[in-house]
């Protein structure tokens, strides 16, 4: 057999003060925390279109990375051999999970039924490699933005048949997935938005895409698919104004369209970050309103107004994040996928690793700074004492209908100006602060 990493065999846990690159210094999946181990909390996922796929080309140049399971001119050989290689480093990484576009595992052809037909043939790969690596599938997904026939969107192109081959590709995507028993199926809305306003026809494309996803969760149920489907917001890229905007976006439309049971939010740090918003709000959001599913793991540059989808490394940004998803009762059918890629001057295979390995720590310190926090209860007893007045006499009156304007008129008549009391914002930082360690 083939070896596609050969300098390394696995990645060991070697505690904070190791000095090995090619070692874990803070994940220690075996490990309990709060009554799970690390590995059962994080639910790692390698994403195999960045991982596998990307080859570091940019807007103003190629690839700059070789590698050996791309060298073939016959384009299924690289989809096997690329396929060889994913369950290679997803072994030696020590990852339970992967997450896949369609046409990352296997390219399109000329015509529908062929391309099918090479899917089906990877698919039957991938299911034995799973197998035998004791691997599961986080979430698999359909690639409706590359082709050009999706250059004007896939759902809300102003072309029915585009919106037909979409459904069709989006059939087979979820029909693989289920047959991998993959655990959610995500849409990433593409190329769903516009350019200019001046060609596009929002009410429609709004109806579209509405009629889109009832027919995806209608397909769900008709296959006995029992994986979770969650909506990827984000902002902007690859159209000016993508419709999936945000989370709260996102929840608008899945009410409109009477699907709110139907899907949960995959929530991505830097698409959070590209909507003006953090990726702690976007978490807290979705679990403020029962919707938070998985997590794309990356980060952006605060310098700069595009998806760099860099491995995240800021211990803020994962312990605010891990701590909102306890807090909220941790991960269930959803998991931290790292939809990242190498910087293009990271040419060597061995970085891939260099790349996980940092990501995966600092989520681990993330995960125990949260614990830490969450046992301590100081942020969580202040919130809750701030609030308690929803709990008395007039905050339930409020909330449950009780009293009405002339009510609270009276109320406030009797008792006059209420008491102000400090945020104390600085002092709950300073928790936050003190708990990284
Ligand atoms: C694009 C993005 C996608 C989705 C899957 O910005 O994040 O990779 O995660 O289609
Ligand atoms: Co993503």
């Amino acid at each position: 057999m083939k070896e596609y990493f050969p300098e390394v065999k696995s990645i060991p846990f070697e505690g904070p003060d190791s000095r090995n690159p090619l070692a874990f210094k803070h994940y220690n999946p075996g490990e309990k925390i709060l009554g799970k181990t690390m590995a059962e909390h994080l639910r790692f996922a390698v994403c195999y279109w960045h991982t596998f796929k990307n080859l570091g080309a940019d807007p103003f140049g190629p690839g700059t990375m070789i590698r050996p399971y791309n060298a073939s001119s016959d384009p299924m050989t690289v989809a096997e051999e690329t396929m060889q290689a994913a369950f290679e480093f997803f072994r030696k990484l020590g990852v339970d999970f992967w997450c896949f576009h369609d046409r990352d595992i296997a390219p399109e052809a000329d015509n529908l039924p062929e391309t099918n037909r090479r899917l089906d043939h990877i698919t039957k790969l991938a299911a034995k490699l799973q197998n035998e690596n004791g691997m599961k599938l986080l979430w698999g997904t359909a690639n409706l933005f590359g082709n050009r026939r999706y250059m004007a969107g896939a759902s809300t192109n102003p072309d029915p048949a585009v919106f037909a081959y979409a459904a069709s590709q989006v059939k087979k995507a979820m029909e693989i997935t289920h047959g991998l028993g993959g655990a959610g199926y995500v849409f990433w809305g593409g190329r769903e938005g516009y350019e200019t306003l001046l060609n596009t026809d929002m009410r429609r494309e709004a109806e579209q895409q509405g009629r889109f996803m009832q027919l995806a969760a209608d397909f769900k149920k008709e296959i006995g698919f029992q994986g979770q489907l969650y909506i990827e917001p984000k902002p902007k890229e690859p159209t000016k104004h993508q419709y999936d905007f945000s989370a709260a976006a996102c929840h608008a439309f899945l009410l409109k369209n009477g699907l709110v049971d139907e899907f949960r939010l995959n929530i991505e740090a830097n698409h959070a970050t590209l909507a003006g918003h953090t990726f702690h709000h976007e978490l807290a959001y979705s679990m403020a309103h029962g919707l938070f599913g998985s997590v794309d793991a990356n980060r952006g540059d605060l310098l700069l107004g595009w998806d760099t989808d860099q491995f995240p490394t800021d211990i803020y940004d994962t312990a605010l994040a891990m701590y909102t998803i306890l807090r909220g009762g941790g991960f269930t059918t959803g998991g931290l996928n790292f939809d990242a890629k190498l910087r293009r001057q990271s040419i060597d295979p061995v970085d891939l690793f260099h790349a996980h390995i940092g990501a995966m720590d600092a989520f681990a310190r993330g995960l125990r700074i949260a614990a830490a926090l969450l046992e301590g209860r100081s942020l969580e007893d202040f919130v809750e004492d701030r609030y308690r007045g929803w709990s008395g006499e007039l905050g339930s009156a409020i909330l449950s209908g009780e009293v009405g304007f002339s009510g609270l008129e009276k109320y406030t008549l009797e008792h006059g100006e209420p008491e102000p009391r400090s945020g104390r914002q600085e002092m709950l930082e300073n928790i936050l602060n003190e708990s990284i360690r």
